[in-house]
């Protein structure tokens, strides 16, 4: 499928200002990057999911879960983690903007799991977790360091298969990395992210 990026990028833009618009681009770069590496016949679409994953980001707390209502998402009420409403409203926000035909199951799941990640989940939605973790402009020490232990891994691997067993290791290593600060920083930690950490730490392949 031809997308019109010219179109989606200017409607995504009415949604974010500066560093997050950055940020959009920053993925959608990664994404592609990732894509070419690891799903080329994709690489167009992994683009396109970076540009939307973070569409409802900027919008307040109170919106996040009114949209929640409306959409029919559920959450325990009594234990909100504000932090990932924007990935469970995006995916719908998104799918309501530019219709189902662009908007996908594959690219729908993908948004709603790119902050937690989860058991099980495809490359697909993998490759737009991790874009999203070490797009460039990102300058928090752990996602700079998880960008340069991606990159010079996959600089000294051979067959694809090398490169999987790098791109699961850096996956491992992003949950490491999150859970701890979530740990020191006394917040809850996600059952889908938990999930996700040992899924990567056992699997083989994606
Ligand atoms: O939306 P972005 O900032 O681009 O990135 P994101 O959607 O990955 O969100 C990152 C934030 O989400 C970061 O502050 C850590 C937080 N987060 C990720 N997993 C969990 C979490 N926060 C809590 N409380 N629990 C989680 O399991
Ligand atoms: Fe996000
Ligand atoms: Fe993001």
């Amino acid at each position: 499928m031809d997308y019109d990026f010219d179109f989606i990028k200017a409607t995504v833009q009415k949604f974010q200002k500066g560093k997050r618009y950055s940020h959009t681009l920053g993925v959608a770069k990664e994404a592609y990057e990732l894509g070419k590496l690891f799903l080329p016949e994709k690489a167009k679409k992994l683009y396109l999911c970076g540009l939307l994953h973070d569409i409802t980001k900027d919008f307040k707390t109170d919106k996040q879960l009114l949209l929640c209502k409306e959409y029919g998402i559920l959450f325990d009420e009594n234990n909100v983690i504000p932090k990932l409403l924007h990935s469970k409203t995006g995916c719908e926000y998104a799918k309501r903007l530019f219709g189902e035909e662009i908007v996908d199951n594959e690219i729908y799941n993908a948004i709603f799991y790119h902050t937690t990640a989860r058991a099980n989940m495809s490359l697909f939605e993998a490759i737009v977790y991790l874009a999203d973790y070490i797009e460039e402009g990102r300058t928090f020490e752990d996602c700079v360091k998880l960008r340069n232990y991606f990159y010079e891994n996959i600089k000294n691997s051979n067959s694809y298969e090398e490169k999987l067993g790098v791109f699961i290791k850096t996956m491992v290593l992003s949950f490491d990395y999150t859970i701890k600060n979530l740990i020191e920083e006394e917040k809850q930690i996600d059952y889908d992210t938990v999930c996700a950490r040992n899924y990567f730490l056992t699997c083989k392949t994606i």
